[in-house]
């Protein structure tokens, strides 16, 4: 029989930061809501054991993140942020930037760094990851940062 490691999505005695941009906050606030509330039901005490961090979009989260996974206070840290096309080029710079910006944050600290950020082509389609009829990505963020903690504890190394 091979060894398996998997976590659960219990608190423990782990630590999380939140790193939430501003930009587009109608639908970033849903979505730290539901991680918070997801954190909370899972049994992590938001008071002592979150720190939510706020930048100003999503192009900023990458370099927050890195700093709070580097400081070793984190046993993981969840970027929440929502990038919508609209009508501009913009987009696609930011979505790459935050998506290999956070990536590169987890390899170069060996911390998982969750990526909570939406990326969609209308405001509705946001409206609908955050809280609505596709759920709230805050949630499976929190969810995802949960198991992370733990599958990290029982690795070696
Ligand atoms: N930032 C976002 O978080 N979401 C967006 O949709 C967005 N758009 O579309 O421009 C956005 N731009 C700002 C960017 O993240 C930086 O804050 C800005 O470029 C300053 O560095």
């Amino acid at each position: 029989m091979p060894t398996h490691i998997e976590g659960d999505l219990v608190a423990g005695d782990h630590q999380f930061a939140i790193v939430v941009s501003r930009f587009n906050e109608f639908v970033t606030e849903q979505m730290v809501d539901g991680a918070l509330n997801t954190l909370e039901r899972h049994g992590v005490d938001p008071e002592a054991a979150v720190t939510v961090v706020h930048v100003p979009g999503a192009r900023e989260i990458p370099v927050v993140a890195q700093r709070c996974a580097r400081s070793g206070s984190y046993d993981a840290v969840l970027c929440i942020g929502a990038v919508i096309r609209g009508a501009t080029d913009h987009f696609d710079y930011v979505c790459s930037g935050v998506s290999s910006g956070t990536l590169q944050a987890s390899m170069d600290t060996d911390v998982p760094v969750i990526f909570g950020v939406i990326t969609t082509d209308t405001i509705e389609q946001a409206i609908e990851r955050a809280g609505t009829k596709a759920g709230n990505k805050g949630r499976d963020a929190a969810a995802a940062a949960l198991e992370m903690a733990n599958v990290m504890d029982q690795l070696p190394g």
